[in-house]
């Protein structure tokens, strides 16, 4: 389709740029990319397991777009690839931890998925749900106690996870204190097996933040500039010293929960089907195309250069050892004490 600039025009990009929106797609479709790798080499018997992305690639992908490199703090969880790709993690990198490599940011000793980075602001977490959200509220209050008012935490989590005591507690004591974080609920209506129904007699989560005295809002996840526009705003409300905000982005789990779960003893493929319709991605293509920022030649070669960039990290990150035996209480116990000494 030609470029003109009406079907520009009519797009509403919140201040997007062309290249940052292209951006956006290439971060999308690595994560389809590399979710399928990493079911591919589970069932391939190379890595003890993997979970992806499916159905949360707009969201990750738009959130991470209001994130300010070098300034701002994640503390994401487990589901969370296009968030850690986002802000600057390589698929390289994420390959070393689905292989658990000793490269690795964590030594390979992590779970798989929980990626971690220093030098992107990027917290380590671990698999118990909501057990990163005081931590990240942690750092939001050595953000202001430090006077350090440029800077803001971005925590995210499933809507399961907000039946837990620590996200109340969190929101709660972060309100209170006015904290510069943006917690952010990623709504694909299932925690494994237990649909939204049985998990809250209230189903708009975004509607908890008044009894919390601060601003809720929920949004489209499946639309990456609508999810770019919320967090974007709610981010500089929290650098600008205005306190926390509760966004709630809606969007699907396409995949089951992990390469450990049958999703069809629980829902239905007819439930699936029907939520594929409005997958994200080839929507965001679509939309790309008809506005002239991604021609269809060019869609196809962004495509094959993320599909050998995908490849290729799989096969460099493969090469690399395994951590070693002796290092196994690295970073543990303090010095060389071996707890059966
Ligand atoms: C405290 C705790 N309870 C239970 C589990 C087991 N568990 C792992 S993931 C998960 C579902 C979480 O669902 P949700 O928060 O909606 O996130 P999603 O996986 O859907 O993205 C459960 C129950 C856990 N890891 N930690
Ligand atoms: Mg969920």
């Amino acid at each position: 389709m030609p470029k003109t600039d009406t079907a520009t025009s009519k797009l509403e990009r919140h201040g997007l740029t062309d290249k940052q929106l292209r951006a956006i797609f290439r971060n999308m479709l690595s994560q389809r990319d590399l979710d399928n790798r990493g079911f591919q080499l589970n069932r391939q018997g190379k890595v003890p397991f993997a979970l992806g992305s499916e159905g949360h690639e707009a969201l990750q992908a738009g959130a991470a777009m209001a994130f300010a490199r070098g300034k701002d703090l994640l503390a994401p969880y487990y589901r969370d690839l296009g968030l850690a790709l986002g802000i600057g993690l390589s698929p390289y990198e994420i390959m070393l931890s689905i292989f658990a490599r000793a490269a690795d940011h964590n030594g390979g000793r992590q779970f798989p998925n929980h990626y971690s980075s220093k030098k992107a602001g990027l917290l380590s977490f671990s698999s118990i749900l909501a057990a990163h959200i005081p931590h990240a509220v942690g750092v939001a209050y050595a953000f202001k106690y430090r006077h350090e008012g440029d800077r803001a935490v971005l925590v995210t989590c499933g809507d399961g996870t907000t039946s837990e005591g620590e996200w109340h507690e969190s929101i709660n004591f972060a309100a209170i204190h006015k904290l510069p974080i943006v917690f952010l609920v990623e709504n694909n209506e299932w925690a494994i097996s237990t649909p939204l129904g049985k998990q809250m007699a209230q189903p708009e989560i975004w509607k908890r933040a008044a009894g919390y005295g601060l601003p809720g809002k929920r949004f489209n996840g499946f639309d990456p500039i609508e999810t770019y526009a919320a967090v974007h705003d709610a981010m500089q409300r929290a650098r600008s010293g205005e306190g926390p905000t509760l966004l709630e982005g809606m969007c699907y789990r396409f995949l089951a929960h992990s390469t450990d779960d049958n999703d069809m003893t629980y829902r239905t493929k007819e439930e699936v089907v029907a939520h594929r319709k409005n997958d994200p991605v080839p929507r965001f293509e679509a939309l790309l195309v008809a506005h002239g920022i991604l021609s269809p030649a060019e869609v196809e070669a962004l495509k094959k250069d993320v599909m050998r960039e995908c490849n290729d990290a799989t096969d460099a990150a493969e090469a690399q050892p395994y951590p070693q035996a002796s290092d196994l209480y690295t970073h543990v116990y303090e010095g060389a004490w071996q707890p059966w000494q």
